[in-house]
């Protein structure tokens, strides 16, 4: 399988986080995707391409020009203004009743653009962000020309992100841009299977009044855990995309015994769409010794999640997305890709 990868997601480094009383050095850290590709390319799981440049009009396609045009200057609006912090972070929100006011002081538009304080822009952000789209554009092409598997190891992260809102380390939808451009390529139907321990917020509200995209998330209970405000089992969709949004929230300490099963009755659903092409969200966060994550699944139960996924004899594109286990990440993600490369189509 073909692995796309870029190094420009290291600079977007120097993140912190809220921690307690005080700031501790982000878990969304470059060491995440490094890990990934020295594992990938240590167990021999195939050739690690560079991607391609892909023009704005391919953004557009899931991104508002104005959210862009933010995250492009984020950084030197927040710095031409005086502030001296390393990490541009939105302090206030738009509440409910409240405009989307166009601002012009960046603290304004961090907090029109972000759904939490979690997602901080440095000044190699953008870089980043766009080659992270670029990673899963390229990997999407792949599939378009016949590949049957393909992996894009993004960094930063995706599914969080919505048209005009970063949030969950999350600022372009990297998954949604890549299913969007199966579509484009004359796809007719593409399913994605989210399984990151978080809900996709983003891809679910990108996709929810669509019959072409059908979405299914597995994740913890938004009752207990982030997004808190998403993905609960009752979302199925809107008016043509009614019917085509799946979600199955799980308790905190679900096993593989728990999520095969919800895994399973998914992918039932995903081969009743018969889709073109699957789109997986691939966050290795529901692993047992994830630092902010609660599920528990052991390393091999990660051979098994690419396996049955495999199973639908459907091509797949995986699109790296959470895992904060620096350790295991790298071995976990490419298990999956080891399950992944077993069946085929
Ligand atoms: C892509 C992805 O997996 N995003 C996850 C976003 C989770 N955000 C909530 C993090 C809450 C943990 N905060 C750490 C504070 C610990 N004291
Ligand atoms: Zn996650």
């Amino acid at each position: 399988m073909i692995t796309v990868y870029s190094d420009a997601h290291l600079q977007h480094t120097g993140l912190k986080e809220m921690d307690g009383n005080g700031w501790r050095e982000a878990v969304e850290s470059p060491e995440r995707a490094s890990n990934v590709i020295r594992v990938i390319r240590e167990r021999l799981l195939g050739e690690v391409i560079k991607p391609k440049s892909f023009a704005d009009n391919k953004l557009l396609r899931i991104h508002d020009a104005d959210y862009l045009q933010f995250l492009q200057s984020a950084w030197n609006e927040w710095v031409a203004q005086g502030n001296t912090a390393d990490n541009a972070r939105p302090f206030a929100f738009v509440g409910a009743g409240m405009r989307h006011a166009d601002g012009r002081s960046i603290h304004s538009r961090l907090g029109r653009y972000s759904f939490d304080a979690d997602s901080p822009i440095v000044a190699g952000s953008w870089n980043a962000i766009r080659s992270s789209a670029e990673v899963a554009l390229t990997a999407a092409e792949l599939i378009i020309s016949g590949e049957d598997r393909a992996f894009a190891a993004c960094r930063p992260p995706g599914h969080h992100a919505t048209a005009n809102y970063c949030g969950g380390y999350c600022y372009l939808n990297n998954a949604a841009l890549a299913a969007q451009s199966l579509r484009d390529s004359g796809m007719r139907r593409i399913a994605i299977v989210d399984v990151d321990y978080h809900h996709g917020n983003g891809t679910q509200t990108l996709f929810y009044r669509r019959s072409d995209i059908l979405t299914v998330s597995l994740h913890a209970d938004p009752a207990d855990e982030y997004p808190y405000f998403l993905g609960f089992s009752d979302e199925l969709g809107e008016g043509d995309g009614e019917g085509k949004n799946l979600n199955f929230p799980m308790p905190f300490s679900t096993d593989w015994k728990t999520y095969s099963g919800a895994l399973q009755q998914g992918l039932t659903q995903v081969s009743a769409f018969a889709p073109d092409a699957i789109v997986v969200p691939l966050g290795l966060d529901t692993f047992t010794d994830d630092p902010i994550a609660n599920f528990a699944l052991q390393q091999d139960d990660y051979l098994r999640m690419g396996e049955m996924i495999s199973a639908l004899q459907v091509p797949v594109l995986a699109v790296l997305e959470g895992g904060y286990s620096v350790d295991h990440i790298g071995d976990n993600c490419a298990n999956f890709l080891e399950g992944l490369e077993m069946g085929g189509v």
